[in-house]
């Protein structure tokens, strides 16, 4: 099996200091929770920025002074800013950080109800998404919340608007989406295309489960407060870092290396002609 590739998604755009009061919010407070999480064993920072009220933007500002932050903090993991942001902002919004060039960041594959709301992906803000990227040699990470979202993407390659090396984001039990189950993972997994690599994340308490399967069936975890801010029930998680750590510990004793930031690069094709 291919080392295990850990990415943090250390703050979300739904969570709250209610939810959690370690939740990090500020460009400091997320820098310090990614170099935790790097440190703890995570290569890849999933990231969403929040404005002076900690509500959820998308604005280039912000992601630029967080992204800013984590590299003068020491941050070598591959930062992956969002373009989901949060249900009801236009894809105009939505497209900025794609200005800063990451070497990776999130495509989400399809519109699906989330929670009470719907987080609206459509097939022309899809391609529109996809062919930024494609121009900017960024990364996609094809994020499915449900298995239309697969053949959604697998749209997109057939159009010609995905790079060679395909890597899925899996994420299970958004309520209004595939919920999460272990036959859900085994069924979604086997839709992908060969050759693709995954990480896969569950929510709220299925956070640990999905980690656990996944780490055994090959493919990448994605923990943090994002998805959880729970350790286990009724115990709010002390940091992202804490998260990362026990998915370290649950991989070493079944034998499962993990990758540091340059040998995920290497995993995902990232860096070949970039700027
Ligand atoms: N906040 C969700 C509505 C992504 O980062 O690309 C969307 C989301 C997906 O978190
Ligand atoms: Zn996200």
């Amino acid at each position: 099996m291919e080392k295990l590739i850990i990415t943090a998604a250390i703050c979300g755009a739904e969570t709250t200091r209610q939810d959690n009061p370690n939740l990090p919010l500020t460009a400091s407070e997320l820098a310090e929770a990614a170099v935790e999480a790097e440190k703890a064993g995570a290569s890849i920072i999933h990231l969403h920025v929040r404005d002076h009220d900690g509500r959820a933007t998308q604005d280039i500002e912000h992601f630029s002074r967080a992204i800013d932050a984590m590299k003068e903090t020491g941050v070598s993991a591959i930062i992956q800013p969002s373009t989901g942001g949060a249900t009801g902002m236009t894809w105009e919004e939505r497209l900025q950080p794609v200005n800063l060039d990451p070497e990776m960041a999130t495509l989400d594959c399809g519109t699906v109800n989330f929670g009470d709301e719907v987080f609206v992906n459509d097939v022309p803000l899809m391609r529109r998404f996809a062919r930024e990227m494609k121009d900017r040699n960024i990364l996609p990470e094809l994020e499915c919340f449900d298995a239309g979202n697969i053949y959604n993407a697998l749209k997109l390659e057939r159009e010609g608007l995905l790079p060679e090396h395909l890597h899925f984001g899996i994420v299970l039990g958004v309520p209004g989406a595939l919920a999460a189950s272990v036959k859900n993972l085994l069924f979604m997994v086997e839709l992908l295309p060969d050759g693709a690599t995954w990480t896969a994340a569950g929510i709220g308490r299925w956070q640990l489960p999905v980690a656990m399967h996944t780490i055994l069936m090959g493919g990448h975890v994605r923990v943090g407060f994002e998805d959880s801010v729970q350790y286990s029930k009724g115990e709010p998680a002390e940091s992202n870092a804490q998260l990362v750590s026990r998915v370290v510990r649950i991989a070493g004793e079944v034998g499962r290396e993990v990758a540091s930031p340059s040998e995920a690069r290497r995993i995902l094709d990232i860096g070949k002609g970039r700027r």
